[in-house]
């Protein structure tokens, strides 16, 4: 099917109004099935508009390219820019039908890889062309809309040629296309004004140390990310740049493994001061941490940048990326974020992908529309865990002996082990346990809800 880019095309969802905040007493009706509950973008919260506190991304390569096939059948879902006619035309079909979702679920931002947006060519400078010119287009349709774009990240891990890794890759002729892909998308990305540019790391792992020399890989990765901040550097790039932690698949062993590798990765190569994390609900979940976890050791540690928003299923243990439905779960990440600062230059990307069988285009309102709300409501509960700080309160009250003269001394290392020893047998003190309430602090988390 060829379609014609400037032609306008025919609609593609049931829904031609965007997605109304309606309120909690909302009754569907046939005209308006759906509308948003909680998600009232211009309500204050915490002293920011709903919209920027979460700053909602609709991403293109689950949305518009996934194609509903799993390891044991085909596409499902038959969107008529997949197969059959000129995929240059195709992507811009892609593009129209991609800003007509953004339009109707109102989120103000989208992502996207270079392989999403435009097709590969036959040589890596024409793929890389391709991307410019459908930015053409998403910068002209940016201008018309107003969405802004979050993040662009480059592929390097479906094609074959990146079977063993992008940078961590034994051929460094591989390296070199990866480099190349990786300095297009971000101009692109900066052209277009993106606030990140994300690097999740794909194939950067290995199957077996008997084909693996892992010192070497390690070392490739540092220099490559060194490589990406000097570019970033080089082109006045002021958005953030993003590592996305992740422990296992597609390898067994990813080198990004979760917060606490990236962060000893980012020292050991000088970056700690230069790439954040985009971190990822199902991703936690398959490194054994929760979502708030990693949200709050990001915090603590300096490199919280943005979130993906997903979740995964107790019962299978691989990134099946659904959409997020935990109001109690995205609470407790989302009160993180607010005290960590706020999501900043961050956002929240819808991750997520529909079932196989969900194959209506409408789903996909569906899908992110009933997410976003979640995601509102849980934002209003978290305002209240801070706003009532109860459990902030238990926290500092728990610690307060840290800021007496004893604390003080023992942390800005006015003790030795010795001077400790010492002064605690002279003393002799008998520390006595007090509870730490995790009970009634839940209970209190159940009155938020
Ligand atoms: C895969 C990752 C991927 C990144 C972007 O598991 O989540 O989708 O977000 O490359
Ligand atoms: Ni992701
Ligand atoms: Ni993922």
């Amino acid at each position: 099917m060829t379609q014609d880019p400037a032609s306008t095309p025919a609609p593609y969802f049931s829904f031609s109004k965007p997605i109304a905040f309606r309120g909690t007493g909302f009754v569907p009706t046939a005209d308006e099935p759906l509308a948003y509950r909680y998600y009232d973008k211009n309500r204050l919260v915490l002293g920011k508009r709903m919209e920027d506190q979460l700053r909602f991304a609709t991403c293109y390569w689950h949305s518009f390219v996934g194609n509903g096939s799993d390891p044991f059948g085909d596409a499902s879902f038959l969107r008529p820019w997949h197969t059959g006619g000129d995929p240059l035309q195709m992507a811009l079909r892609k593009a129209d039908v991609a800003f007509e979702l953004f339009r109707l679920l109102d989120t103000p931002f989208f992502t996207f890889h270079d392989r999403d947006a435009a097709p590969e060519a036959a040589t890596l400078a024409e793929s890389n062309a391709h991307l410019r010119l459908v930015a053409d287009v998403f910068e002209r349709k940016m201008e018309a809309t107003g969405v802004r774009l979050l993040w662009g990240t480059a592929n390097l891990f479906s094609h074959r040629r990146y079977m063993a890794g992008a940078a961590t890759n034994p051929d460094p002729e591989v390296f070199s296309y990866a480099a190349a892909q990786v300095k297009n998308v971000l101009e692109v990305t900066h052209r277009l004004q993106g606030h990140n540019y994300v690097l999740w790391g794909g194939r950067e792992g290995y199957e077996t140390l008997l084909n693996t020399d892992m010192k070497r890989e390690l070392a490739q990765l540092g220099r490559f990310l060194n490589l990406v901040v000097e570019h970033k550097h080089k082109i006045g790039f002021t958005g953030q740049i993003l590592i996305e932690p992740k422990p296992a698949e597609p390898t067994k062993h990813q080198y990004d493994y979760d917060v606490g590798t990236v962060y000893g990765f980012l020292k050991a190569h000088g970056l700690d001061k230069e790439v954040k994390v985009n971190l990822e609900q199902n991703h936690a979940l398959l490194a054994g941490h929760t979502f708030e976890h990693e949200i709050a050791l990001a915090n603590a540690l300096g490199i919280f940048g943005s979130l993906d928003m997903n979740r995964g299923d107790e019962m299978l243990g691989w990134d099946t990326d659904q959409f997020p439905n935990n109001l109690q779960q995205v609470a407790a990440a989302l009160y993180e974020v607010l005290r960590g600062g706020g999501i900043g230059q961050g956002g929240l990307n819808f991750d997520a992908k529909l079932r196989r069988q969900s194959i209506d285009p409408d789903d996909l309102v569906w899908a992110h529309a009933t997410s976003m709300d979640l995601c509102a409501r849980a934002l209003l509960v978290a305002e209240k865990m801070v706003l009532d700080g109860a459990l902030q309160q238990h926290v500092a009250q728990r610690y307060r002996a840290w800021d007496t003269p004893r604390g003080r001394t023992i942390l800005e290392g006015g003790h030795s082990l010795e001077a400790l020893a010492l002064e605690a047998e002279a003393e002799g003190i008998d520390p006595q346990p007090r509870s730490a309430r995790q009970e009634r602090l839940e209970h209190l988390v159940s009155s938020y809800l």
